[in-house]
């Protein structure tokens, strides 16, 4: 199924897999929306991707919960990443492999890994103690614990950094010779430590999670436990040749990378161009997943990129909290998945935790889409204002000199060679990928301008007189042009959305190859009838109750 000598490789663009201890929250979609908006940008493109996501579904934590339920692990974890297979799907996550870390292929993958690492004396079997959080599934250093006192005087321990409870665990184990990485891992990031690093090129994003891990690599790096006891975690893939351990829950985990592109022959697809993780998952990827790579003698992430949380009242989405906002039902209050991921590209945070608030998503769509470019588009297509019902010949109206009577004005001018330069804009954004909300102020930019030039010109108040009529073509051609190029673009972030604008329009061509070309490359031959549709093409939206239907 590999490799193919004809075909370019694919670049590979990964998601974090998500635990299927508890069901998908709006956390998790925004990771996936975001990845999404990579693959589907560089498909539309032309280049090849191999877009992956899924579900982690071995360890303590996974083994408990489906206890707790009174259910064996098999059945719990079919259950919960049925439904993360489902929010794909009803948000559009347009992964190409679905990977699931109870996958035969995937357990071949960590045993080969696990046998590579072993071969190359990076494993070694020794006893391990210390303080564990189930809920990270890691051992946590004296220094990040946060040592309380609980109502009956005992001492209660928690991780300093999630809040979450620790556990004492002391048992022979496997350890990987990470200390062995710190000099290679600072030899890959500190040439980016500097703030005048090209952003283009730095492997983490953003800047300040960089040095978080440059700060932890200059404290030295201890070797890593890489199994448990079978004893107390059954739930996972047996250490080769010794089933009385089983191997560490993260090591199994960040393996699913290398399962997705055939792990024994990885040059398919790798390295990852963009892996998304959220900001509590960076150690685990910037330290241990790239020293398990080099010890394998496998390339580098080319960049990882970590976002901040979505709070709900200034507090973390838990579970436990009862905050969590469902993105199902987010969905069928608006009976469609472009809103919310409308809303968590436009809004989520680069540098810091975003709260949450459901009305807002409404607003912000009906506001920026469904007002400014859904009814633009509506408006000038409609037989009032384009009588013809067919595109004006945009490029003729633009070679007309600055002065003739009915041509151009000198802000329409202006706004068409904005339009020129978005999609490029657009695509730099795509490409950094960490400044997306606030760089698609770009976009909403454009339509706010064709909004006021479409009012400023009055289209319905003109008569018909040849001058007149020049003028209402002008009008329309300034909105159509826009949506198409916005909507264009917008292919990659709300695709659904920006399809009915397309249909609407009937534009035929819609690769951004040719947006990027230049305005007039896939644009319709002038005379190419708009189509007409007895229903509006976007509908305001009211505001779901809740996350429940309007
Ligand atoms: O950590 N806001 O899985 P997980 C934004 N299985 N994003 C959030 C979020 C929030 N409040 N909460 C979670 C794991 N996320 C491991 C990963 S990878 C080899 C193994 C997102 O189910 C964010 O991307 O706890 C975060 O990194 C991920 O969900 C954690 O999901």
């Amino acid at each position: 199924s590999c490799a193919d000598p004809a075909q370019p490789a694919p670049h590979l663009i990964t998601l974090p897999i998500f635990y299927v201890n508890a069901d998908p929250h709006i956390g998790h979609l925004h990771t996936s929306v975001l990845g999404d908006l990579a693959a589907r940008w560089r498909r539309l493109e032309g280049t090849p991707v191999l877009f992956a996501g899924g579900t982690d579904e071995h360890g303590q934590k996974i083994q408990e919960a489906a206890a707790r339920r009174g259910l064996t692990p098999e059945a719990a974890c079919d259950e919960t990443s049925a439904r993360f297979r489902a929010l794909f799907r009803e948000y559009d996550i347009s992964v190409d492999d679905f990977i699931r870390t109870t996958d035969a292929r995937h357990r071949e993958a960590v045993s080969f890994v696990w046998r590579r690492l072993l071969d190359a004396g990076l494993i070694y079997k020794g006893t391990h103690s210390g303080w564990y959080s189930v809920s990270d599934e890691t051992f946590v250093p004296p220094s990040k614990i946060l040592l309380t006192t609980g109502p009956a005087g005992e001492e209660l321990r928690h991780s300093a950094e999630s809040g979450h409870p620790l556990v004492w665990v002391e048992e022979e184990a496997y350890l990987f010779r990470l200390s062995q990485f710190r000099d290679q891992l600072d030899d890959w990031l500190r040439p980016f430590a500097e703030e005048s690093a090209a952003a283009g090129d730095l492997p983490v994003v953003p800047h300040a999670i960089l040095r978080d891990v440059l700060l932890h690599l200059d404290n030295g790096l201890k070797d890593l436990n890489v199994s448990r006891s079978s004893s107390k975690v059954a739930w996972g893939i047996p250490v080769p040749d010794d089933p009385d351990h089983t191997i560490y829950v993260w090591l199994d985990a960040l393996t699913n990378y290398l399962t997705v592109c055939g792990y024994g022959d990885v040059r398919r697809a790798f390295p990852p161009e963009i892996q998304l993780i959220g900001k509590d998952i960076t150690r685990f990827h910037l330290v241990y997943w790239p020293a398990f790579l080099l010890g394998l003698g496998l390339p580098l992430p080319r960049k990882v990129v970590a976002h901040p949380h979505w709070t709900v009242s200034g507090r973390k989405m838990s579970k436990s909290l009862g905050n969590v906002v469902d993105p199902m039902a987010v969905l069928e209050g608006f009976s469609s998945p472009d809103p919310l991921r409308y809303f968590l590209l436009r809004e989520g945070g680069i540098y810091h935790d975003t709260d949450f608030e459901l009305e807002r998503v409404a607003a912000k769509f009906n506001g920026e889409i469904v007002n400014q470019l859904g009814n633009l588009v509506q408006r000038a297509i409609s037989p009032a204002i384009s009588p013809t019902g067919q595109w004006p010949d945009v490029e003729s109206m633009l070679r007309q000199p600055a002065d003739t009577a009915g041509g151009l004005t000198d802000s329409e001018r202006a706004h068409f060679a904005k339009l020129e330069a978005l999609p490029h804009l657009v695509r730099q954004s795509v490409m950094r990928l960490s400044t997306v909300g606030p760089d698609m102020a770009d976009i909403v930019s454009a339509l706010t301008t064709a909004n006021a030039l479409f009012q400023d010109a009055q289209p319905w108040a003109l008569g018909t007189g040849e001058v007149d009529q020049a003028r209402r073509q002008v009008a329309v051609a300034v909105a159509v042009e826009t949506a198409r190029v916005v909507a264009g673009v917008l292919q990659a972030f709300i695709p659904r959305s920006a399809a009915a604008v397309l249909d609407r329009l009937n534009v035929t061509d819609r690769s951004l190859g040719s947006l990027l070309a230049g305005s007039a490359s896939g644009r319709p031959a002038p005379g190419t009838p708009f189509a007409s549709a007895p229903e509006p093409i976007m509908q305001r939206l009211g505001t779901p109750a809740a996350g429940k239907s309007t």
